[in-house]
């Protein structure tokens, strides 16, 4: 009989849901904001603009979706509302929707059209209704809810299967001067009704905003956070409160660095698993202006922001804006193209395939050699109470790499604090690579070229026993 898990302390007893399981595994998915604004030039809306001016004449979702493939890119969430309260959809329950408007002759409905595309081509549709709406004279209202919960309902049974549902905590009055106080656990009790499989994020219990839009990134993240993160109310207060541009350029260092250390968590009242999303945009403003087609971000920019985010134990959600005629720019298809590319060159061969992998320790049956498949079917882990380890990978030949890609077996959550990756060099030494904190989800680490025929993870320190579940060597 080899030992149960004994799970002493609190802080790994928290790990992910089916349904986190499945926004975890999706790392990288895109955002396409989309609504009047794109013919105002605005990022935010009143409410007030006419239904008459939204009119993409050449919108065709499937060249959004190609382009996001074309990028490694699993998934897309739309702008089915913004805060203007314009409604994709021709929802019965509002007249400020596509059917008055001239797109399709009214007969329009850019949800079906996107939720088809993405479902023929095999990425995943999510679904952002912003809870504020300036133009719905309900707004501040009880009756709001209903409304609201009407919408959903919607959204949730027309369009088939949803990956997640993104609530903005962004705030402010409705048109009669009112605030509404919404009633989350209404919403969330549809959701998990209608969408058992649905993430519900940033207000919401399941993925968590990272806390600022310019895609900067915890150096150690967590995904075991205080409950008290989730809160809607803690969340409404670190969101947008104005339409303000600089807002989208905070930084790190204008929220928390730590969320997750153990001195962070001690006392925290309950925990929950709360995994990052890092949500930005391809360009400086999440809805398209033409004059920031000189301004999408660059190659470099967008491959830093991804090692940082998916390479950090977070999501990455990168926003790409649809034009007035319904297509993306030609310049955010060639940088999605060309990220795609760059991903796929860098991580096509895994070296480790073909090296030996050994440990220092193990249980006596998770060893090293459960490494080597990017599943959860398997999994290394020394014993109860160890918590480091020495896990060496060894090749017959001399190998030239660049990155080491490493993942905790999250389902048995976060524990890793602290590890080293080391490399043989000609003289028989193991000089340091590479070292870094958390692991999570998944830590790519990337380096100057490195010639050696063996490389060595130390796990250096550990919340309880460190339980990894792949190791890729590019
Ligand atoms: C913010 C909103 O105010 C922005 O317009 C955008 O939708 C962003 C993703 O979230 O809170």
């Amino acid at each position: 009989m080899y030992p149960q898990l004994s799970y002493d302390k609190e802080l790994v007893k928290c790990h992910p849901t089916s349904r986190q399981m499945i926004v975890e595994q999706m790392e990288f998915y895109a955002f396409a904001h989309f609504s009047v604004n794109t013919f105002t030039d605005m990022e935010w809306g009143d409410g007030t603009e006419p239904e008459s001016l939204f009119n993409p004449t050449e919108l065709d979702a499937d060249q959004w979706v190609d382009a996001l493939k074309s990028a490694g890119i699993r998934g897309l969430i739309l702008t089915c509302k913004h805060h203007d309260g314009f409604c994709l959809w021709p929802s019965a329950y509002t007249e400020h929707s596509v059917k008055n408007s001239p797109f399709r002759d009214g007969k329009g409905d850019v949800v079906r059209e996107v939720s088809d595309a993405c479902r023929r081509g095999g990425i995943g549709f999510g679904v952002y209704l912003s809870p504020w709406d300036r133009n719905c004279s309900l707004y501040g209202t009880e009756e709001y809810n209903d409304f609201f919960c009407n919408q959903l309902t919607e959204l949730l049974t027309q369009y088939g299967d949803v990956f997640t549902v993104w609530f903005d905590g962004a705030c402010g009055e409705g048109p009669n001067g009112k605030r509404q106080v919404y009633d989350f656990e209404r919403y969330y009790a549809l959701i998990r009704k209608l969408q058992p499989n649905a993430c519900i994020a940033v207000t919401g219990p399941d993925v968590r905003w990272c806390g600022n839009e310019a895609g900067d990134t915890r150096e150690s993240e967590w995904s075991v956070l205080p409950v008290r993160f989730a809160d809607p109310d803690e969340v409404a207060k670190i969101s947008q409160h104005t339409d303000d541009d600089s807002f989208r350029e905070k930084k790190i260092e204008d929220t928390l660095r730590d969320l997750g250390s153990r001195e962070f968590l001690d006392g925290a009242v309950g925990l929950r698993w709360y995994p990052a999303e890092t949500d930005t945009s391809i360009r400086p403003g999440w809805f398209y202006h033409a004059s920031q087609d000189d301004a999408v971000r660059s190659l470099d920019t967008l491959m830093d922001i991804w090692y940082r985010s998916v390479g950090g134990n977070s999501k990455l959600l990168l926003n790409i804006p649809p034009d007035r005629q319904g297509l993306f720019h030609e310049t955010d298809v060639q940088r999605l193209r060309e990220m795609g590319e760059y991903i796929r060159k860098t991580f096509a061969v895994n070296l480790a395939e073909n090296a030996v992998f050994t440990a220092d320790k193990d249980d006596g049956y998770h060893t090293a050699d459960h490494l080597r498949e990017d599943n959860y079917n398997a999994y290394y882990k020394p014993f109860d109470g160890e918590n480091t380890a020495e896990i060496t990978l060894k090749w017959e030949n001399v190998q030239k790499i660049t990155h080491v890609v490493i993942k905790e077996h999250i389902p048995m959550s976060q524990r890793v604090e602290k590890f080293v990756i080391e490399a043989k060099t000609a003289d028989g030494e193991y000089t340091e690579i590479c070292a870094g904190t958390t692991i999570g989800y998944k830590k790519i680490a990337r380096f100057d070229a490195v010639e050696t025929d063996t490389v060595r993870l130390r796990i250096t320190d550990s919340r309880v026993c460190p339980i990894l579940s792949f190791i890729g060597i590019y």
